[in-house]
């Protein structure tokens, strides 16, 4: 377009890295995101009582209000910290079962919107050390993971229910102005302080960013980008921690991503890889239809089957985006025996079918209902979430194609699928067809991948 640049002063500070952290992220194909917290211990009710019928979600529990809200809530959820105490929390079972899984990252959460930290940090009276716990959760999960050969992202939010200092609204008077600026240097100390006390994170994950203070802030957060930068060369950070200084998120006002990554998908995907106009992203998924932290409660809601998770996460793989797959364990530490399951199931899955996940990407052919396709250079990988009516799976390749597949087979038992190339006489374009015959006796439940 002929339309000019905006000039900006607090645009994005980066372009598209090639260094070896992003080509690991680019690599991780499937994360586990872990919601764990003061509201864990709750599940989404008080004393027998459901916050907004369940369908508001459990980790913003302290938010609830209106008549069913117990007297005094926001104190009562407030000294939940008192009887913080996850005594069956082994960060160490956790990271082998995400292992199992087939996780290559994992987010973590270390301070959510109540404020509650999860390390005893120094900046902060309202840590695991004011708790029964005292133990150093996040250190727990950096040290196990990281042994595991998973990768640890802190996700860190900004929005912070419990610092007086914090406001929603752009600081309007001497008081709030003070206060604000007490909460942004309250920010700044947490942030350098998980990036000096976890050298092994390679990334921090924000959330809590949308509150017009915030926006804002845009001089100050800009600076705060850069010092995070400096202190740990090759640190992922994604497109949700700040914005610019028209107030653009995401994508500052010239369009360029504001971050390594693109973070905006969360619970939902994108429509097609061209929208994506070659930005890195990964999608954040909750397994019930919008609980992160534990629900005590999941009658009535649906909960994602592995087989949802194999076709979410070769959808994005085929648009070359991570699945990160939410856990939320209970007040314990344990996680759900639904959760245990899917870590199983989609783990079996995933090791049977690595090639098609990890290193593989994107193919620049037709899409096809049949499944999801993903290339690595030699081979296609089709990944079969619906089984054609007609047992043939029919995929286009248009005319001039320099390479047309010459044989198929299941990529778990090397099976070996008869295939026919052909030019069905129907297409103008004179586009040539692989038809793969999917045998009737192939176990039909489950996505495979050919
Ligand atoms: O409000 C939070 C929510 O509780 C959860 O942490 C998700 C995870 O991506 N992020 C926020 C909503 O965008």
């Amino acid at each position: 377009s002929d339309r000019q640049p905006i000039p900006l002063r607090f645009g994005t500070q980066v372009s598209r890295r090639d260094d070896e952290a992003m080509q690991r992220f680019r690599r991780y194909g499937l994360g586990q995101f872990i919601h764990f917290g003061l509201y864990s211990i709750l599940g989404g009710e008080y004393q027998g009582v459901s916050a907004a019928g369940g369908s508001a979600a459990p980790e913003w529990i302290r938010a609830w209000s209106g008549p069913t809200a117990p007297e005094g809530w926001q104190g009562t959820y407030d000294r939940l910290n008192e009887s913080f105490d996850p005594a069956r929390l082994d960060a160490r079972a956790w990271a082998r079962q995400a292992k199992r899984m087939g996780a290559r990252y994992v987010i973590f959460t270390t301070k959510h919107h109540d404020g509650f930290a999860l390390w005893p940090s120094a900046h902060s009276d309202y840590t695991v050390r004011e708790s029964p716990c005292g133990r150093d959760l996040v250190g727990e999960v950096v040290d196990a993971y990281t042994a595991e050969g998973i990768d640890v992202f802190l996700y860190f939010s900004v929005l912070d229910w419990h610092h007086p200092g914090y406001l929603r609204t752009v600081p309007a008077t001497d008081a709030e102005r003070a206060g604000w600026q007490d909460f942004l240097q309250y920010t700044r100390a947490q942030l350098l302080e998980l990036l000096d006390r976890y050298p092994a994170a390679r990334g921090l994950w924000f959330d809590g960013t949308w509150d017009a203070s915030w926006i804002a802030s845009h001089e100050f957060t800009h600076a705060l980008e850069a010092e995070l930068r400096a202190r740990r060369p090759g640190l992922i950070i994604g497109s949700r921690f700040r914005n610019d200084e028209h107030g653009a998120r995401h994508f500052d006002s010239n369009g360029a991503l504001l971050g390594d990554y693109e973070q905006g998908w969360e619970r939902k995907l994108p429509a097609n890889f061209e929208m994506l106009g070659g930005n890195d992203w990964d999608c954040v998924m909750t397994i019930g239809p919008n609980a992160w932290g534990w629900l005590r409660d999941t009658r009535g809601q649906y909960q994602k089957t592995a087989d949802d998770l194999v076709d979410l996460l070769m959808r994005c793989r085929s648009m070359n985006g991570n699945l990160v797959v939410n856990f939320g364990p209970d007040g314990l530490g344990r996680m759900t025996a639904h959760e245990d399951e899917i870590a199983e199931q989609l783990g079996a899955w995933v090791a049977a079918n690595a090639d098609a996940v990890y290193d593989a990407h994107h193919v620049d052919l037709d899409r096809t209902g049949a499944g999801w396709l993903t290339g690595d250079g030699d081979r296609l990988f089709v990944t079969v979430v619906n089984r054609p009516v007609t047992g043939i799976l029919r995929l286009r390749f248009p005319a001039g194609a320099e390479r047309m597949p010459i044989s198929a087979r299941l990529l778990d038992s090397g099976r070996d699928l008869p295939v026919r190339l052909t030019d069905i006489g129907f297409d103008l374009d004179d586009a040539l067809y692989c038809d793969v015959s999917i045998p009737a006796d192939l176990e039909a439940e489950h996505a495979f991948v050919i």
